[in-house]
């Protein structure tokens, strides 16, 4: 079985609006102008590290903002009539942070023998609530092999049965680990994953109960910025780093940070925790780290760290491992999927180009109105569709 990295292309409309609260970094650059060229091409030469190193490296495509279907859907007609803050958020690039697209589960766990996926709901948060309908559009189209593959859809959107898929998950040597804020019966204003959402995929992914694991996360920890578990623990193959305070009733051995070693403080300011391990051929393992962590002492990992340069995505809370979804694929599996996905150098290079010919490097919040970067965006959507030999996929594209 292989790990599969399936990153999402950041769009052209990338920008910091705030509009994550409990997301510091999000609130603390919100209204800076941002560089979408620059954080386009920073994730594809992540992508591009990965495919270099020998990891299968897949692309998903950005969403269609500012999404004009969800205005009309709120009664709107013209970008005039919609107050600011309201565009700004359907204007979100964040599709691009694929780990909270979906929860896939390998085929090897589950009683069918088929790999599962669960589409995230992300209700907390309005800019990310618009995400899950497309993202289920498309994955019916890419996971459409049913002999393989069990799509399932976003659960409830009420009552704070918050689910932000892989972000809130790892696999350790064949366990599940489901990471969670609250219940439903208690929910906490921060906390963005319901227990209750946990075990509804747990059950609907034919898990076996004996290796499936509720772990609650630290409250303490949610209200200092810790909005999904993937900013406090990583896992690949054998290995599994978390930090001593991530926690509560954690009963899987793995390798506890301790406040010694990476002071609390310093690992969320470095991201450090949400460094993608990679498993290669071989069992060959390397750290993608964020190179904010160029300034820590590192020499207690057991294997080689990389750093990678995602500062435009970092300035809205999301590091190397929130841009790519983890499938753990067999060959047969890989090979039922659209191949024109999977990186190739001539892809990274139609890629390179196509964002170098197609999006700016300047953007402050009030472009994002500008009816000619809407009309940009759908030119560049437009083409990349035939460059991933996806067909129609946006609604623009319908008209
Ligand atoms: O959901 N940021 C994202 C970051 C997602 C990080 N993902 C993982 N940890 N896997 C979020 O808070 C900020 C957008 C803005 O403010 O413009 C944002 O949505």
């Amino acid at each position: 079985m292989r790990e599969i990295y399936f990153d999402g292309i950041v769009g052209p409309t990338h920008h910091f609006g705030g509009h994550s609260p409990g997301n510091r970094a999000s609130i603390s650059h919100a209204g800076m102008p941002s560089n979408p060229k620059g954080a386009a091409l920073q994730g594809l030469e992540k992508m591009k590290r990965v495919m270099e190193l020998g990891g299968v490296q897949a692309v998903l495509p950005p969403h269609d903002r500012p999404s004009y279907s969800h205005l009309q859907a709120l009664g709107f007609h013209t970008p005039e009539e919609v107050p600011d803050d309201l565009f700004f958020a359907v204007s979100s690039a964040s599709p691009m942070w694929r780990a909270n697209s979906a929860l896939a589960t390998p085929s090897c766990d589950s009683s069918d023998g088929r790999v599962h996926l669960s589409v995230a709901n992300l209700l907390t948060h309005f800019h990310r609530s618009l995400e899950s309908e497309e993202t289920f559009s498309l994955f019916k189209q890419i996971f459409s092999n049913s002999e393989h593959f069990v799509l399932h859809p976003p659960l409830f959107f009420g009552g704070n049965f918050g689910d932000e898929g892989a972000a809130n998950h790892l696999r350790v040597k064949g366990h599940h680990l489901f990471f969670y804020g609250h219940s439903i019966f208690e929910p906490s204003f921060f906390s963005r994953q319901a227990l209750e959402a946990s075990q509804a995929i747990a059950r609907n992914h034919l898990l076996d109960t004996q290796k499936t694991h509720f772990v609650r996360q630290n409250p303490d920890l949610i209200e200092k910025g810790v909005f999904h578990s993937d900013l406090i623990a990583f896992a690949a193959g054998e290995h599994f780093f978390y930090h001593e305070k991530a926690f509560q009733d954690l009963d899987l051995p793995g390798y506890k940070v301790t406040e010694e070693v990476l002071p609390l403080k310093k690992a969320l300011a470095t991201y450090f925790f949400n460094s993608q391990l990679l498993k290669l051929p071989g069992d060959e393992y390397v750290l993608l780290a964020p190179r904010e962590c160029q300034t820590l002492s590192l020499d207690w990992l057991p294997m080689p760290i990389e750093y990678v340069d995602l500062d435009e995505s970092m300035r809205n809370g999301g590091g190397p491992a929130c841009l790519r979804l983890p499938l753990l694929l067999t060959d047969e599996e890989i090979q039922a999927l659209p191949q024109s996905l999977f990186l190739t150098p001539p892809l990274y290079n139609a890629l390179k180009s196509w964002i170098e010919a197609h999006y700016r490097d300047h953007i402050v919040l009030s472009d994002l109105k500008d009816p000619h970067l809407l009309f940009e965006a759908h030119e560049a959507l437009d083409e990349l569709t035939e460059i991933l030999a996806l067909g129609s996929i946006y609604p623009f594209q319908k008209n």
